[in-house]
C-alpha cells in the first residue's frame, strides 16, 4: 500500500533480496512471510534443496550465532524454529518427490534430555528425498526406544542426534547397550549435531559421524552399497 512505507511486496523482490528478506523474516520469526517466500523462489524454478539451504539454514544459522551470543532468548529462537517448520513442511514433499529407488530404512531419534528437532527433520527429509524409507522417533529418546524401533522396523541404520554437549554421551549408551545385547554390527550406526565431531563420532563407537544432511545422504549411501557387497560377497 502507498500509505504504508514498511510493507515490502516479497513477490517485488529480486531473489538476492527475497532471500534477504527472509532470513530477516526467519529471525523475527515470521511463519507466514517465510512460507510465502519459499513459495516465491520455487514458482521462480529454484530448486527445493537451495531454498532450504540459501534461505531457511543460512538464516537459522544467523539466529544460532545471536542465540549463542544472548542478543535472541529462547522465545525469540522458538519463533524463529517454527517459521523454518512452516517453510520445511512446504520442501519435505517436493525433496521427497526424486522418485529415487528405495535405498535402506533408518530409524532416527534425537537422545535421551534433548528437544532439539531441526537439524533431525532435516536429516530425515533429505534422507527421504535420496530414496530411504525414514522411522522419525522425534525427540527425548531413550535407548529402549531407539531399539525397539530398529528391531520391529527392520532398519538398517540407527541415526541419533544431540545438539547439547551434556546429551551427546548418551549416544555412547545406545551404542554401548547394542554391544552387550550382541547387536552392534547390525545395524549402521550414524550420528549427527553440532557439537559432535568425527573424533568423538569414532570414540563412542559410530560407523560415522555426519556433519550436516547432505553428508548423511553420501555417507547412508556409501554404507548401503558395502552392505550389499558384503552380502553379495556371501559376508
Ligand atoms: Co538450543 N542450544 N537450547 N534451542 N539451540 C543450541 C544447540 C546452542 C548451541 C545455542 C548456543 O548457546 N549457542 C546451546 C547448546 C550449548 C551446548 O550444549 N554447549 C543451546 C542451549 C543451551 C539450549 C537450552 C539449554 C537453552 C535453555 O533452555 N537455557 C535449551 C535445551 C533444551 C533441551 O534440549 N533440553 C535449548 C532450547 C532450544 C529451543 C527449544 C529454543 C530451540 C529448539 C527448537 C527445535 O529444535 N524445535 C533451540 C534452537 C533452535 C537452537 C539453535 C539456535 C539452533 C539449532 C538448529 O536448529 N540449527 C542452536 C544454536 C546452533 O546450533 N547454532 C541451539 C539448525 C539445524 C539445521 O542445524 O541442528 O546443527 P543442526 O543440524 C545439522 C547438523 O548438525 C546435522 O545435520 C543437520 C542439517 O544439516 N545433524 C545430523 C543434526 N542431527 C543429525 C543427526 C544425524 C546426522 C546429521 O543422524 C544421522
Amino acid at each position: 500500500m502507498a500509505d504504508n512505507d514498511d510493507e515490502i511486496i516479497l513477490s517485488e523482490l529480486s531473489d538476492d533480496e527475497l532471500v534477504q528478506q527472509m532470513m530477516d523474516d526467519l529471525y523475527d520469526g515470521l511463519k507466514e512471510e517465510i512460507e510465502e517466500g519459499v513459495n516465491i523462489l520455487l514458482e521462480r524454478g529454484w530448486a527445493p534443496y537451495d531454498v532450504l539451504t540459501k534461505a531457511l539454514v543460512a538464516g537459522m544459522t544467523i539466529v544460532g550465532h545471536d542465540f549463542r551470543d544472548g542478543i535472541l532468548f529462547v522465545p525469540e529462537v522458538l519463533l524463529a524454529a517454527n517459521a523454518m517448520k512452516g517453510g520445511m513442511a512446504i520442501l519435505k514433499p517436493l525433496l521427497a518427490e526424486t522418485g529415487a529407488p528405495r535405498m535402506g530404512k533408518m530409524v532416527i531419534g534425537t537422545v535421551k534430555g534433548d528437544i532439539h528437532d531441526i537439524g533431525k527433520n532435516l536429516v530425515s527429509m533429505m534422507m527421504e528425498g535420496a530414496g530411504f524409507e525414514v522411522v522419525d522417533l522425534g525427540i527425548n529418546n531413550a535407548v529402549e526406544k531407539y531399539l525397539e524401533a530398529a528391531a520391529r522396523e527392520e532398519a538398517d541404520i540407527i541415526g541419533m542426534s544431540a545438539l547439547l554437549t551434556t546429551t551427546m554421551p548418551y549416544m555412547k549408551v545406545v551404542i554401548d547397550t547394542m554391544k552387550e545385547q550382541g547387536i552392534r554390527d547390525d545395524y549402521i550406526v550414524l550420528v549427527g549435531g553440532a557439537p559432535l565431531n568425527e573424533e568423538f563420532g569414532r570414540a563412542i563407537g559410530a560407523d560415522a559421524y555426519c556433519r550436516d544432511a547432505a553428508v548423511t545422504v553420501e555417507t547412508a549411501k556409501d554404507f548401503i552399497k558395502r552392505k550389499h557387497n558384503q552380502l553379495a560377497a556371501g559376508g
